[in-house]
C-alpha cells in the first residue's frame, strides 16, 4: 500500500511527494512492517532514475556490501571544476565568506579514517577522508549569538541538509575535499562534499555549495520525506545498527 504511494509520486518533485510518503509510512506502522524496509523504498523512489542508468541493473539488486552506491536525487551529477568551485558561508556569522577550493586547501586540514553508512543498510568500512573540520570553518567566519543550526545546500539545486550548531562543532564533521585517497570525485559529490562521520550518509551533502548559520533547524530533503532529523548511526531511524567506527 505504502509502496504504491511512493511509486505514484516517483516522477514528481518536492514537498507534495513528501507528505504523501509520510502518510504512507503511518499506514505501514499500523501494519507493523519493518521501518528499515520502508526507508529503502523511500530512497528508491527518488533514486530510481540513477539506478536505471546502471546498464547491468546489478546495483539495485545487491542489498548491501562494502562498496559505495552513487546517489543523486536529481538523477545527475552537477559539475564544478576545481577552479570554478565556490562555497558560500553566510547567515549568522561575523565574516560571511565565499571560499574557493584553494581557500579551503589553505586552511588547517583534518584527516580521518571512518566508515560510511547509508540508512538503507550498506556500509563502507574505513574510508579515508580529509578536508576542513567544520568547527575550524565556523571559527574562520565567526558564529554570532543566537545561532543554533546550520543549513547546507547543494549546487545540484535540490538537495539540502541540516545540523544543530552543537553537532556541527564536532571534530568528526568535515567539509571534505579528499575521499578514498584522492580528490572527491564528481560522482561522490566533488569537488567538495560534507562528511558527517557519526551520522547516516544522508547528512553528508554532496556537491556542497552553501552553508548558512541560522537560528533554528531547517529539516533537509530526506527529513521532509520521513527520515529523522538527528541521524546518529545506531540510534536514529529505528534501525539498530552498530555504531560506525
Ligand atoms: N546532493 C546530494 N547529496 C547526497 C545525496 C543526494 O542524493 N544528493 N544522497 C545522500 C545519501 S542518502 C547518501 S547514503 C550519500 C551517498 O553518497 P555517495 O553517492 O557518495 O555514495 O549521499 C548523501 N548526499
Ligand atoms: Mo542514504
Amino acid at each position: 500500500m505504502a509502496e504504491q504511494t511512493v511509486a505514484d509520486s516517483n516522477d514528481a518533485a518536492g514537498r507534495p511527494v513528501g507528505r504523501r510518503i509520510v502518510l504512507g509510512m503511518l499506514g505501514l506502522g499500523v501494519l507493523g512492517v519493518a521501518f528499515g524496509d520502508h526507508l529503502q523504498s523511500i530512497e528508491s523512489a527518488f533514486l530510481r532514475p540513477l539506478e536505471e542508468r546502471d546498464p547491468t541493473g546489478l546495483s539495485a539488486l545487491i542489498p548491501a556490501g562494502d562498496t559505495f552506491r552513487f546517489y543523486s536525487i536529481t538523477g545527475d551529477e552537477p559539475e564544478r571544476t576545481s577552479s570554478d568551485y565556490q562555497l558560500t558561508v553566510d547567515g549568522l556569522v561575523d565574516r560571511p565568506a565565499t571560499l574557493s577550493l584553494d581557500d579551503l586547501n589553505a586552511m588547517p586540514q583534518t584527516t580521518m579514517i571512518k566508515d560510511f553508512q547509508c540508512v538503507t543498510g550498506w556500509r563502507v568500512p574505513q574510508v579515508h577522508w580529509s578536508g576542513v573540520a567544520l568547527p575550524d570553518l565556523l571559527d574562520h567566519v565567526g558564529v554570532q549569538k543566537g545561532a543554533t543550526a546550520l543549513q547546507f545546500t547543494s549546487f545540484d539545486g535540490a538537495y539540502t541538509e541540516s545540523l544543530t550548531l552543537e553537532q556541527a562543532r564536532r571534530r568528526d564533521v568535515l567539509v571534505a575535499t579528499q575521499m578514498l585517497g584522492g580528490a572527491v570525485s564528481r560522482a561522490h559529490g566533488g569537488p567538495v562534499r560534507l562528511y558527517v562521520a557519526p551520522m547516516y550518509g544522508y547528512k553528508s551533502c554532496k556537491w556542497l555549495g552553501g552553508i548558512k548559520v541560522t537560528s533554528r533547524v531547517t529539516p533537509g530533503f530526506w527529513e521532509q520525506n520521513g527520515y529523522d532529523v538527528d541521524a546518529w548511526v545506531g540510534k536514529s531511524n529505528g534501525r539498530g545498527d552498530a555504531p560506525t567506527s
